[in-house]
């Protein structure tokens, strides 16, 4: 790592005060009817930024209420769509006149790279409900030809009270992706932020209001997963749920929602995505996919390229580029520029990620550099990387969510595919070949949501985003992820005056 430096008593940007610290219900801020709040951390510093009201089962119901009010009786779902669109369009507008601020929010709550949430994060989420403000109005059924004489069409309508629960990784991200199909599919929507990171939903939900978003249509409740969180699944009158996180806690919504009202749910849970890099690639190239898909985010990306395999022709080559990278890699201040990776997310991800680092030595892989914490504050981890991974090892085959790049020396197509495919993960995947016909036989052996040849986590709007096996379904982004959202109904009417 070059000039690695977590000192945060250099100041970059001034931090303005904390604005929004309430549950956000039926369109105002309030305080949780225990009057609980708890600290949301600075993970530069492991210090308090703000105390957060903590919300819990009846703050769930009364936002629940709201919302369900809002959906039974208020015009969101009733509008046209292209009218839900116009009010959806001003929010973006909004997003943007406050980016610097959001992108603050998103950087001392999660410690995201403050340059990445002004330039990439922030403005991606404007344009992600854009995308779904344009869609808004077309969102139709089909007429059906019926064996006998009626005429059958379908309705898509919108589902009602959806809960979205997010994790703390894409804070803004993760919020836009949930809130904004909902919104256009005409639901109303009970949000859950992480405790990690609640700081920049309730400014969105303030936005919301100023865009002109009825109230009861968007409600945040901060608060744990096992009481907030719970209480969203188990909730009868929640109609659909939407869920980012663990694999293990995705169990728990579904079994939640079974033993409840059988909701819809989508999940998007963990991966453990291989990157392949074949002979014939470009060694740079390669390596900067290789680093970027891994340690982009500080590694806290479900899709991150946590295994790599290179074919045996390149592979020296290929280690020595990728080590080269990461030392040169900055490590630091994420409001500084010049710093490519933040603090880890934590205390208790910081700790899993140096237990998953000192596993790795233990199960026998060769730590080719990093592998510790830096000195000081925060919870900041060198970029690591081991070779000889197997996949048997635990570094091979958890979710580390964290700087930390596992690689292995391959000889066949045939080899690739299958070392690739023992996983039971199945988010992502990434290719790097000159050779089309390579190209497409892994893309189409791979059992993952998401492939990219010669690039990495190349997302946009269109682009469905969903996991295969354990890595979850239901998709993100696109027209299909307003599929969860809707509900599809049939109506069927004699075509003449056939007597029925
Ligand atoms: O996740 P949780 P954690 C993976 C990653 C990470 C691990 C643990 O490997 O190291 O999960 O992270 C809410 N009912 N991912 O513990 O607990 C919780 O409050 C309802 C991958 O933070 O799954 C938060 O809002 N909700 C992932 C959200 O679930 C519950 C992103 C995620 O938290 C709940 C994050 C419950 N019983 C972690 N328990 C990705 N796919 O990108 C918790 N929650």
């Amino acid at each position: 790592m070059e000039s690695n430096s977590n000192d945060s008593s250099v100041s970059f940007v001034k931090i303005p005060t904390i604005k929004f610290t309430k549950l956000f219900i039926n369109g105002e801020f309030v305080d949780a009817v225990s009057g609980k709040t708890f600290e949301t951390i600075d993970p530069r510093t492991g210090e308090m930024i703000a105390k957060v009201a903590e919300g819990d089962k009846e703050d769930v119901d009364l936002a629940v209420k709201a919302a369900r009010q809002a959906f039974d009786h208020g015009p969101w779902p009733r509008l046209p769509g292209s009218a839900r669109a116009r009010i959806m369009m001003k929010f973006p507008d909004l997003i943007e006149e406050n980016v610097e601020e959001l992108a603050v929010l998103d950087t001392i709550d999660a410690g995201k790279l403050f340059s990445m949430g002004k330039a990439v994060d922030i403005p991606f989420a404007a344009k992600v409900l854009r995308y779904y403000a344009g869609a808004a109005d077309k969102i139709h059924g089909e007429v059906l030809k019926m064996s006998r004489e009626f005429h059958a069409y379908t309705l898509r309508e919108p589902i009602g009270v959806a809960g979205l629960i997010i994790p703390w990784n894409f804070p803004t991200g993760m919020f836009m992706w949930k809130v904004s199909p909902a919104l256009a599919a005409g639901c109303t929507m009970v949000v859950k932020p992480a405790e990690q990171t609640p700081l920049s939903a309730l400014y969105y939900a303030h936005l919301a209001k100023l865009a002109g978003i009825p109230d009861g249509v968007l409600n945040v409740i901060n608060g744990y997963g096992a009481t907030a969180g719970a209480a969203i699944t188990s909730h009868v009158d929640v109609d659909a749920v939407s869920f980012t996180g663990s694999t293990e806690v995705g169990r728990k919504v579904m079994q939640a929602a079974a033993t409840s009202n059988l909701k819809v749910v989508s999940l998007e849970l963990g991966g453990k995505s291989p990157l392949i890099i074949f002979d014939d690639a470009d060694v740079d190239m390669a390596a900067q996919l290789a680093i970027f898909g891994t340690l982009f985010n500080k590694g806290e990306v479900c899709v991150a390229s946590s295994r790599v395999y290179v074919q045996e022709g390149i592979y020296d080559k290929l280690v020595n580029k990728l080590v080269e990278k990461a030392k040169a890699w900055v490590v630091g201040d994420p409001f500084d520029p010049k710093v490519q990776q933040g603090p880890q997310i934590d205390k208790k991800q910081f700790d899993k990620i140096l237990s998953y680092i000192e596993h790795g030595k233990r199960e026998g892989a060769t730590l080719l550099t990093g592998g510790k914490p830096l000195d000081g504050k925060g919870y900041y981890i060198e970029p690591t990387i081991f070779s000889e991974i197997k996949e048997e090892m635990l570094i091979a085959k958890d979710e580390i969510f964290g700087p930390v790049l596992g690689l292995a020396k391959f000889k066949t197509v045939e080899e690739a595919i299958k070392r690739a495919n023992s996983t039971r993960y199945g988010l992502a995947a990434g290719i790097v070949t000159k050779d089309i016909n390579v190209a497409n036989t892994v893309s189409r052996s791979i059992r993952a949501g998401n492939i990219w040849i010669n690039c990495y986590a190349a997302l946009d709007n269109d682009c469905p985003f969903g996991g295969y096996k354990m890595s979850g379904f239901g998709s993100s982004l696109g027209l299909e992820a307003l599929d969860i959202f809707l509900k599809v109904k049939s109506v069927v009417t004699p075509l003449f005056n056939t007597p029925w």
